[in-house]
């Protein structure tokens, strides 16, 4: 059996196949016909196989912890809802949903909420990824409209990579830009972060400008093009709006080359030499993300480079444009339905009485919503204040993945009623819920994405239901019944859904609108099944567009884009002496956003395997901060534990901290303790990669590491005492402050390994280790080692002859063995004799070979593997990398690094 359907990870949207061999066992290869990826995949798509089977499933709905009927979780969130309502208005009750649900959820949930319930109270998670590019595009366009397609990353002279790690957020893009300036050497790219991450390893100039001064680079270069005789006269004449106020206001923050590069904290001739190749490049593609987006003044930083190729006429036309690169699968797809707040649907503006009027006829609505709903971080904050009362989560996990996470839990331990649709049993937002719903997910789910260049791609099942899961639209439906508005929600499928969404696209349009998949509104079961992957908008026959505004024309009221005047601004907040260091978030090639799916992959897991903070090493000498050592940053009220890493990418006075862990996965580490609520007054979007802390030493007393079969459920470890993670009589977890214990999860083949560290050792580390170990043990098996005057204690449970875990704990790092040998272990169904004498020395009677780091996660080559073959073979390129040891010949993803290591 084989299914085409779509990678569930990033933006760039992934065509992939899916078989399954006669032993039942599956396996992803890249749709070599897909338009997005034209037969790649990067490490996670390849790795999609690995994660099917989730070990902590949801498979019942829940309230209270307890397991219910459907009908029991349904009727009570249809009565409490409404409950809540009738006292205190529609405005009480909010909907959280996310970019990674499927277009027809998004728009049932849509639907729900602004038609049926009356409020505008429904958010997404793209609010923290997106929202700030949306805001740009309707001020320039008149609508939400990404005018590139993948394929003119290919045929640009210039690309220009802003605040975006395409090396490893956008891995199949990326590729494709080697490969195209392989094909064409004078394709110029310029990456602008203030990071130099390995994307700019591809970069004829990386510019590692100031945090946050984006706007006044790209007002410099606007001023300066216009004054070099750089403008398309013609162009700007015909098509756009605007243009004086925003090179003047450009002029007088940007006034010459040496103001930008002073500000800015760049060399005069690097400026010089970008905004020189800018202006002399017709074929451009100016490529941004959330570098930009999430910023206090993303919005007006996304018009600055829009007004640059307004003012040069680079836009609608082969290789040329800002491209705007999406984050999650469905990004797109939302904000088609409408799923921000401040939206309709179908591109249609909340803020517009004609356009209500339109949805609300189109919908045959009892009422819709009457004015924009709250905004995520808003929305958390009126719970947190009681006057959200009721709110149901779908598809995201706020409790990590907003800004000042502290806030954010308190909020839903405040809200009366917290539902929460999840796959997965246990997250950090799940564990606060009153009523848990078992959600499909990738591969059970049915409906359609819309990725970076507007592609719609099919997601059909492969899988059955497991438990009494359903989709999200189902259980919206099933909610909307019973509240009584059965006839709107009679949907059998997700075929039904998205006929009325792409009808409503066409409804009263008459051109008006660009989203329009009008020509889909009569679409048949079967050839929705088949429904080739395709670039809306749609023509009258069906047909795609590959690129907007070729014609000049916009969709603004007059049809001409906007220039916007933009007013620099710098980052809401700034280093003082007591919190010198800018803390910088963001993402790692091999894990996504919470952890979820890529936390339980042992290949996927072993790229990066624990929460770091990346720094220059002059910073961590001053700090006293060792190479691995515990660092413990904060900002005052919140602090998280991480490893140091030190780098020169990284500029003095710079953090950067991966976004990835939770509650789940780590005893500290979730940044977004530290992220201060700031957002843009437009977009309403955190400036999440903007924080000033401080950082400074963690002295262990004891550090250690544990590998166990199990998943132990590490909550708080205080004290050197591990506890159990506490819940309360609703079976809700409790608040817990941030720990001073340092645990990392990391799942590896086989097991669970855990690295700890504490600042005060245990009064009886055999009694700690039983604590541990022992909760659920009746036939155990003990071998165990103690030297008190080295402070080394060594444990290994059995089950029969089974190693179950096995815990090292020693006063300093250093002394700990490695744990490569002692996670293979765990493969010995019955331990050998030999290697259980072995065991607690920590290394096998024969020595074998120390691989180190993870770098090719598709074969499984290590760090230390290739560095040996570089230097006894004397490999130069990673050609001969690829033919020597397999390392970067599969997914590709990890060519950056093998550059890197040759150099
Ligand atoms: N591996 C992986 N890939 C992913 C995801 C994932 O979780 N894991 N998530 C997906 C999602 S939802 C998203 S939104 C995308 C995000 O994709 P990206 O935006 O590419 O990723 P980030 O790592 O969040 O941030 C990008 C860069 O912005 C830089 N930056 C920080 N401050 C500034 C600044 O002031 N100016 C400029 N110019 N740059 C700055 C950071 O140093 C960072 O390198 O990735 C998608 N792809
Ligand atoms: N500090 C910092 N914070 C950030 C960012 C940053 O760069 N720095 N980036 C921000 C960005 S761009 C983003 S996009 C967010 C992402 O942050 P989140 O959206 O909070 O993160 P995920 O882990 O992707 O959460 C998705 C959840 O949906 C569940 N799920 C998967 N499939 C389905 C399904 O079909 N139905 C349902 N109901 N549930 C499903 C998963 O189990 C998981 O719990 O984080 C934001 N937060
Ligand atoms: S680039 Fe990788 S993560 Fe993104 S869609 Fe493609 S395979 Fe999936
Ligand atoms: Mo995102």
């Amino acid at each position: 059996m084989q299914t085409k359907t779509t990678c569930p990870y990033c933006g760039v949207g992934c065509g992939v196949i899916v078989e399954q061999d006669a032993a039942g066992a599956f396996k992803v290869r890249p749709d070599k016909e897909h338009p997005a990826n034209l037969g790649r995949l990067c490490s996670k798509g390849t790795a999609l196989a690995e994660t099917l089977d989730h070990p902590q499933r949801l498979l019942y709905p829940e309230i209270d912890g307890q397991r219910v009927s459907w009908d029991v979780a349904t009727s009570t969130i249809a009565s409490r809802f409404q409950q809540i309502i009738e006292e205190h208005g529609a405005d009480a009750v909010a909907f959280y949903v996310s970019g990674q649900l499927l277009t027809e959820d998004y728009y049932v949930a849509n639907k729900l909420m602004k038609g049926y319930l009356g409020s505008a109270n429904i958010d997404t998670n793209s609010r923290l990824c997106m929202s700030s590019a949306v805001a740009a595009h309707k001020r320039a366009f008149g609508e939400d409209l990404v005018s590139c397609s993948y394929e003119d990353l290919e045929q640009a002279e210039l690309i220009v990579l802003v605040g975006s790690n395409t090396a490893w957020c956008h891995p199949v893009l990326y590729q494709r830009m080697v490969k195209a300036k392989k094909l064409n050497p004078a394709l110029q790219v310029v990456t602008i972060d203030p990071r130099r991450t390995q994307t700019a390893d591809l970069a004829d100039l990386h510019l590692g400008l100031a945090p946050g001064t984006d706007a006044i680079l790209f007002n410099g270069l606007l001023a300066w093009l216009a004054e070099n005789g750089h403008t398309d006269a013609a162009f700007v004449g015909e098509s756009t709006h605007g243009m004086e106020q925003a090179v003047e206001l450009a002029k007088t923050t940007a006034s010459s080359v040496q103001a930008v590069a002073a500000q800015c904290n760049l060399t005069v001739e690097a400026v010089e030499q970008f905004f020189k190749l800018f202006a002399a490049t017709q074929r451009v593609v100016t490529v941004f993300s959330q570098g930009i987006n999430q910023s206090s003044s993303g919005v007006d930083k996304g018009n600055a480079l829009i007004n640059c190729h307004l003012l040069t006429g680079r836009i609608g036309k082969v290789g040329m444009g800002a491209f705007s690169f999406t984050g999650q699968p469905n990004a797109m797809g939302g904000r088609e339905v409408g799923g921000l707040a401040n939206q309709l649907a179908a591109h249609l503006d909340i803020d517009n009485p004609q356009h209500r009027d339109l949805v609300q006829r189109f919908w045959q609505s009892p009422r819709i919503a009457p004015q924009a709903g709250l905004k995520a971080v808003d929305l958390f904050q009126a719970m947190e204040a009681g006057k959200v009362k009721a709110v149901w989560i779908m598809g995201t996990n706020p409790a990590v993945s907003l800004p000042d996470s502290a806030q954010v839990r308190r909020a839903l331990l405040a809200c009366e009623l917290v539902v929460v649709s999840d796959c997965v049993r246990n997250t950090d937002t799940v564990d606060l819920a009153h009523i848990r719903l078992p959600a499909l997910t990738w591969g059970e789910r049915d409906g359609t994405v819309t990725n970076s260049d507007r592609t719609i791609s099919r997601q059909p099942p492969f899988l059955p239901a497991p438990g009494e899961a359903k989709q999200d639209w189902q259980i919206l439906a099933e909610v909307a019944q019973a509240m009584g508005f059965g006839a709107a929600f009679q949907y059998q499928s997700a075929h039904e859904v998205f006929r009325e969404h792409a009808a409503l696209s066409a409804f009263e349009n008459h051109g008006a609108r660009c989203f329009n998949l009008g020509a889909w509104q009569t679409l048949t079961a079967a050839d929705y099944d088949q429904l080739p992957p395709t670039q809306w908008p749609l023509d009258a026959a069906g047909q795609g567009t590959t690129r907007l505004f070729a014609d000049g024309k916009f969709f603004t009221p007059s049809g001409k884009a906007q220039f916007i005047a933009v007013q620099p601004r710098l980052p809401q907040s700034q280093r003082t002496p007591e919190f010198p260091f800018v803390l910088n978030t963001g993402r790692v090639r091999d894990h996504w956003h919470t952890l979820t799916r890529t936390g339980i992959s042992p290949r996927l897991s072993a790229h990066v395997a624990e929460p770091y903070v990346e720094m220059h090493p002059c910073d961590a000498r001053d700090q006293g901060l060792q190479e691995g050592a515990i660092a413990r940053i904060h900002n005052g009220t919140q602090h998280i534990l991480a490893k140091v890493k030190t780098s020169r990418d990284q500029q003095r006075g710079s953090l950067f901290v991966p976004m990835h862990w939770s509650g789940q996965f780590s005893g500290a580490a979730g940044v977004g303790a530290l992220i201060p609520a700031n957002v843009d007054p437009i977009s309403g979007q955190p400036e999440s990669k903007h924080a000033v802390v401080a950082i400074e030493a963690y002295t262990a007393a004891w550090q250690g590491f544990l590998i166990s079969r199990r998943k132990i459920p590490l909550a708080a470890l205080e004290g050197g005492r591990m506890q159990y993670a506490p819940t309360n009589i609703h079976g809700r977890g409790v608040l817990h402050t941030p720990s001073y214990t340092y645990w990392t999860a990391i799942k590896v083949p086989n097991a669970w390994r855990y690295e700890l560290a504490g600042q005060q050792p245990a009064a009886d580390w055999a009694t700690f280790a039983r604590d541990l170990l022992c909760q659920h043990a009746d036939d155990v098996n003990w071998t165990e080692y103690l030297d008190v005057a080295r402070q080394t204690y060594r444990a290994a449970r059995f089950t029969g002859g089974q190693l179950e875990s096995c815990l090292f704990i020693s006063a300093s790092a250093e002394r700990l063995p490695p744990r490569e040998w002692l996670v293979s272990l765990f493969a010995q169904e019955t331990l050998s004799p030999t290697d259980r004498v072995s065991l607690l020395a920590g290394k096998p009677a024969v020595a074998g070979e120390d691989k180190g780091r993870t770098v090719c996660a598709c074969f499984n080559v290590g760090e230390k593997t290739i560095r040996k073959a570089i230097a006894e073979q004397g490999l130069s390129s990673v050609e001969a990398i690829g033919r020597c040891l397999n390392a970067g010949t599969n997914c590709g993803s990890c060519l950056p690094e093998l550059h890197a290591l040759l150099e």
